[in-house]
């Protein structure tokens, strides 16, 4: 219970609460339980974009729209309908799709959001990072960290079209938002050699010698490629059995994760298998890399196929089960939520009840 009225005049109280006002003060007795919650009770929805409408509005925005226009980068972002309209996929991440035609290029710039591109469909574009260009292929990780400089590049005869994730509403939030341009707004010069980070960092344990001592905010490694995350996953789902099997993307030189802002996680499910419910303080955003199945999120049955997307508020209880072999690429918030020590999990024993189906 909180502070209680002293019996004082309605006008009197009335009177009081006005002058507050008037001198930008609020009192917290009446606001107490909307601010101190018993548990996070997030604006984020849990929600799913579905491929086949995502794709083909991003080829219709490939038709309309050139990419000098919008910024530079043909972007649809993921708008959880729980935001007021604003351009975030949960309370903390950006989701959204990109869509480079073939033989285009998006100009250089960088920000102090970080970003992650997750490869779905296409060959034959790289991003170039500091100077360093990653070639990326579909089931691909390449990162954009805070403030390094990048741009696109496409000789494909295709389009290519990829997950970007970003840390934006966070940075946002800590008021922490720097961008700049180019010069000339051009691309980056190249070395001739592509994928400098892979053949520095991307060695199995074999290091530079004293990388592990260097300081950096985000992994040196920019490319995390889909043969070794298929081989990871293979390897841990063979040791540890079903439902699930977890991977992390870490920075080799340090184990933590990719970035300071935003973790990246891989899992691969068993079809016909159950993952046990479970809820965790922070959000995610789920592309479904490959396979079909269902996840209940806070009550809520979701029927996904390859490409689906997916937002999951924090503390929602999850559970997914595969109906082919399923392959799930997730952005999260964790390393933030951890850094501040505010992580909690709770684990669950019995399955949710299912009071809605989303469509
Ligand atoms: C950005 O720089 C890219 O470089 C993609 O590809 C999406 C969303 C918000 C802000 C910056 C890119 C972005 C972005």
């Amino acid at each position: 219970m909180g502070p209680t009225e002293t019996g004082s005049a309605p006008e009197t109280l009335a009177s009081f609460y006005r002058t507050l006002e008037q001198h930008d003060l609020q009192p917290l007795w009446p606001i107490a339980d909307q601010l101190l919650t018993q548990s996070p009770q997030p604006a984020t929805k849990p929600w799913m974009w579905r491929w086949a409408s995502v794709l083909a509005l991003a080829e219709r925005a490939g038709e309309l729209i050139a990419i000098h226009e919008g910024g530079d980068r043909r972007v649809l972002s993921l708008a959880n309908p729980g935001l007021l309209g604003r351009p975030f996929a949960t309370s903390t991440l950006w989701g959204a799709v990109q869509y480079l035609n073939a033989g285009e290029h998006a100009p250089a710039h960088r920000h102090t959001p970080g970003a992650i591109r997750f490869i779905l469909v296409g060959d034959g574009v790289y991003t170039t990072v500091d100077g360093d260009a990653c070639d990326m292929h579909p089931g691909d990780l390449v990162l954009t960290p805070s403030w390094n400089w990048h741009d696109h590049n496409s000789s494909a005869d295709e389009p290519v079209v990829w997950f970007d994730g970003l840390d934006i509403p966070t940075v946002l939030a800590l008021d922490a938002v720097f961008f700049e341009n180019y010069p000339d707004e051009k691309l980056q010069d190249v070395e001739q050699e592509h994928n400098r980070s892979e053949r520095l960092y991307g060695g199995r344990a074999l290091l530079p010698l004293g990388a592990a001592e260097d300081t950096h905010s985000h992994s040196p490694l920019l490319v995390y490629r889909r043969a070794d995350i298929d081989a990871a996953l293979t390897a841990l789902l063979s040791q540890g059995g079903g439902p699930m099997a977890s991977l992390e993307f870490v920075d080799p030189t340090s184990g933590r994760p990719v970035m300071p802002t935003m973790g990246c996680e891989m899992h691969r499910l068993v079809p016909g298998r159950r993952t046990r419910p479970v809820r965790r303080v922070g959000s995610s955003v789920v592309v479904v890399y490959k396979g079909a199945g269902s996840s209940v999120i806070s009550g809520q049955l979701f029927k996904w196929n390859s490409g689906d997307m997916l937002a999951i508020p924090s503390w929602a209880i999850v559970e997914h089960e595969a109906a082919e072999p399923t392959d799930l690429f997730a952005i999260t918030d964790a390393p933030v939520i951890k850094a501040m020590g505010l992580y909690r999990e709770e684990i669950h024993e019995t399955p949710q009840h299912v009071t809605r189906v989303f469509s």
